[in-house]
């Protein structure tokens, strides 16, 4: 007996180094293992370590980490270290307390969609006391769209579900629904606190469902976003949506989301200067057909963006608000880039029709 737990002790070592050409002595315990008739479901019964090490799911890619067969705190998706682990994937539903740096948040029911009145909540505590931000991306997120103003007359509010959450830092009042997959945003997680996501559904009769990852950022990392930051750009060019932006050459598209106050943040990356805008798509006001591009102070009250603006040679632009139903292109070189979106509490749909959003591509320009 006392060689046969041997044999598999040494077994194990074999699996967590994930060598794949063995040393002589491993060698010949093995040789002698199959002598004895030792096989894998025997090693099920005996504590195999594996190197916890980064893998991916079999099924979709996710990112997840090696552990052993039966200590997966997750979904296993597939093998690693030679068979002898199985690809952990950190997955948890409403109700969870999680603290595992790259953990997917799903909908009870997921892969299906939640058909139900509720209250799902997440508590995020800290990996580690080394964590100052969470990152969430959303893969997946769709929640029931904003209203469209029928009876009220008044549309884009987030009427049936919402999504929101509460860092420690202090809350952030960002309220979403709609579509938002692709989206993603930071969240401050300081001291010893705990992170809240909520999401609220008040309606049996809609199909939902999200799978959210998220990323716990080291306070010195250089991906951390910078304070105000409700999303972050690091790529020199790329595309930026407002939340609910979905691409529906329809009128009846759904709206952008009302109560919005928050920034986007590009990094400036070395050797690039300014930043140029180009909108595919940009109607927060007055889209009754004809685009029209509006800009001012006066003239943008309700739903706008704000990007200061400042020409190369240092000359400031007539003004950095924007409205209206077109972005006409332009370039900045005021930094930190960035564009700051507010919408008020309404949108009258008497007078105030089918605005979608945004999308807008930057491009850095070298210095
Ligand atoms: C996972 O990624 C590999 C390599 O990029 C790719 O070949 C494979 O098709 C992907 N599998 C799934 C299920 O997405
Ligand atoms: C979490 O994982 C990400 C991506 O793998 C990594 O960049 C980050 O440093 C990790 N966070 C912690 C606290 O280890
Ligand atoms: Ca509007
Ligand atoms: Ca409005």
């Amino acid at each position: 007996m006392k060689l046969i737990v041997g044999v598999v002790a040494v077994v194990g070592v074999w699996a967590a180094v994930c060598s794949a050409s063995p040393v002589e002595g491993q060698e010949s315990q093995e040789r002698d293992g199959r002598f004895l008739g030792l096989n894998f479901p025997f090693l099920n019964l005996v504590t195999v370590t594996v190197k916890p090490t980064p893998c991916l799911g079999k099924s979709d890619n996710s990112s997840g980490t090696c552990t052993t067969k039966g200590q997966c705190d997750g979904r296993e998706d597939g093998t690693c270290a030679n068979g002898y682990g199985v690809c952990c994937i950190f997955e948890k539903r409403c109700g969870s307390t999680i603290k595992q740096n790259v953990t997917f948040l799903v909908n009870d029911n997921y892969p299906d969609a939640l058909k139900a009145i509720g209250n799902c909540q997440y508590n995020i505590e800290k990996a580690n006391s080394d964590v100052c931000q969470l990152r969430l991306d959303f893969l997946s997120m769709n929640l029931a769209n904003p209203n469209d103003g029928a009876g009220t007359g008044v549309a884009t509010l987030c009427e049936k579900d919402t999504f929101s959450f509460v860092g420690s830092a202090g809350g952030n009042p960002t309220v979403i629904c709609g579509d938002n997959s692709g989206q993603h945003m930071y969240l401050d997680i300081e001291g010893n606190g705990v992170a809240r996501i909520n999401i609220a559904t008040t309606d049996d009769s809609i199909d939902r469902s999200w799978r959210i990852k998220v990323t716990q950022i080291p306070c010195n990392s250089v991906s951390r976003a910078p304070p105000g930051c409700l999303q972050y750009y690091t790529d020199y060019s790329g595309k930026i949506e407002s939340f609910n932006y979905q691409q529906v050459d329809t009128p009846a598209a759904p709206l952008h989301l009302a109560n919005q106050r928050y920034t986007i943040c590009i990094r400036a990356n070395e050797g690039f200067c300014g930043i140029r805008y180009t909108a595919d798509h940009f109607s927060l006001s007055g889209d009754t057909g004809t685009p029209l591009a509006v800009v001012g102070d006066a003239n943008c009250l309700a739903d706008l963006v704000i990007i200061p603006g400042l020409t190369k040679d240092g000359k400031a632009a007539a003004s950095d608000r924007y409205c209206g139903s077109q972005l006409d292109p332009l370039e900045t070189y005021s930094k930190p880039f960035e564009i700051r979106v507010v919408t008020d509490d309404a949108e009258d749909i008497a007078t105030d029709i089918n605005n979608q959003g945004f999308s807008i591509r930057y491009t850095q320009i070298p210095c």
